[in-house]
Formats: C-alpha cells, structure tokens, sequence
C-alpha cells in the first residue's frame, strides 16, 4: 500500500453535508456528513474509490473520524446553537468509537455538548457483527443516536435488528431506484414501514431522485428523505444558506 497517498488523502479531508428532509412539511431536519477530500488538482472527490485502501489501517480509520468529526465540530456547532433539533449523522467506522478513542475525540472537538444533536450511521452489514454493535452500545451510552445505513441490501437477520435499538433505518438507495415501477419494492416497503412502526423507530428514504419517487414514499408513510432531488452534499456555507430558506 502507498501510505503516503493514504496520508495525503487523510490531511486533506473535508465534510460536505446532505440535507435530510421532511417528506411532509419540506423541512430540512438534518443532514449526513459525507467525507471527501481535495485532489492534486484542486477538484472536492468522493473518498468512495479509495476508502478501501484507507481501510486496511486501523489506525487509519481513527484519524479518519477524528478529521471528520473535526469538520462537524466547525461546520455544524453554530448551526445547532441556531437550530436546537438540527443534526448531523456521521458515517463511523466501528473499530474508530473503541477503546474510549470516541469518547475523547467528542470531547477534545468540544462535541460532548452536542451528542443530542449527532446520529451515529453504521451499516447494516457493520452493525450485526461484534465490533459494530459495540459501537452501538458505545454511542448510545454518549447519548448519541444511532442510524443503521444501507437497510434492504440483503444483509439483514430482521430478528437480530430488532435487538440493535437503533433509531432510524436509512433505507438504501437500491430500493428507491425501482420503488415507483416494481410492485414487490412497493409490497416490500409497505412491509418495512410497518416493520418501522413496530419497532418505533423513523425511516430515512436515501437516493431520493425524482419526485414520484417523493409522493410514493410520503404516501407509503415514510417520513424523511434524502437524495439529489433536493440537494447533493454541499459544502457547509451551502448548507447554512438551504437551511434559512423559508
Ligand atoms: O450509503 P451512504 O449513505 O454512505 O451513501 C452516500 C452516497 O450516496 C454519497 O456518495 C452520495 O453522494 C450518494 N448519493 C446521495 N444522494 C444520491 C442520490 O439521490 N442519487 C444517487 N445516485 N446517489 C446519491
Ligand atoms: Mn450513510
């Protein structure tokens, strides 16, 4: 592995941010934090290419989340001064929260203050395995909320969810995409917002395009939503300005 190009990558990461939506009244409620970082050639890219070989490192992965929650702290801190309920879900490595890293690193960006207003997104798959729901007990024991990611890509043991306690399912992209033309994504959906329900916990629509896509999933009674119909991830100055407007 090329360590340098690792650390290069790490050094110059940045947050940009994804609205989340009300489907009902339009209201941003939250937003995702998605990692990238600044090319040779200036341009903002997505760390999806090389985010695997970020991950062979452990050790990686901590300075990852603590570069990420760095950007949080600047970024989001005067937004939830402004906006009590508004928060920030951030993509977190499981392995990165042990060990009390996370509780130190909250700390240190003076995030302590503001678990109320972090949700934790783990994957589906990373969240039924050992290290992934110790992450969940750890967030929740900072009183952070937790979001399970990618839900409805194969992965999940439904009746191991149902002990995850987690507080929202982001209901992956794939999904969305054949929600509005294949009846058994509709049947599938009704089930999950039933199963949603039940389990009291909010659902997130993700890749939300168009939008049928939009009327389908509020009719369906899926109450938030993000996707390209209303933004992309935007740099935080973006944000502030969709944020204040009416
Ligand atoms: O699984 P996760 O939530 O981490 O994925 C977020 C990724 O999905 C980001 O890279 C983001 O740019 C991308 N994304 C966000 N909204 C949309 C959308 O509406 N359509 C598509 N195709 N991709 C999206
Ligand atoms: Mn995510």
């Amino acid at each position: 592995m090329n360590s340098g190009f690792t650390e290069r990558i790490l050094d110059s990461l940045l947050a940009h941010y994804q609205p989340i939506l009300d489907l009902g009244t339009g209201e941003i409620i939250g937003c995702e934090a998605l990692a990238r970082y600044r090319a040779e050639d200036g341009s903002v890219v997505s760390l999806g290419p090389v985010i695997e070989q970020i991950e062979q490192e452990p050790a990686n992965l901590r300075v990852l989340l603590h570069r990420l929650l760095a950007c949080v702290s600047r970024d989001a801190i005067p937004l939830f001064n402004r906006y009590p309920h508004f928060y920030v879900s951030v993509n977190v490595p499981p392995v990165a929260l042990g060990g009390g890293h996370g509780r130190r690193v909250l700390e240190e960006l003076g995030l302590d203050r503001y678990l109320r207003n972090l949700v934790i997104e783990i994957t589906e798959r990373q969240a039924l395995g050992d290290v992934g729901r110790e992450a969940l007990a750890i967030a929740r024991e900072l009183g952070m909320r937790v979001s399970v990611d990618d839900f409805g890509t194969g992965h999940s043991g439904l009746l191991q969810l149902v002990g995850l306690r987690c507080d929202t399912l982001k209901l992956d992209r794939s999904l969305i995409e054949s929600l509005v033309t294949d009846p058994t994504t509709q049947r599938l959906l009704r089930g999950i917002v039933a199963l949603a329900a039940a389990l009291r916990v909010n659902l997130v629509a993700e890749g939300v395009e168009t939008p049928d896509q939009a009327m389908f999933l509020r009719a369906a009674g899926v109450d938030y939503g993000q996707g390209w119909l209303w933004s992309k991830a935007v740099p935080a100055e973006q944000l502030e300005l969709l944020l204040q407007k009416p």
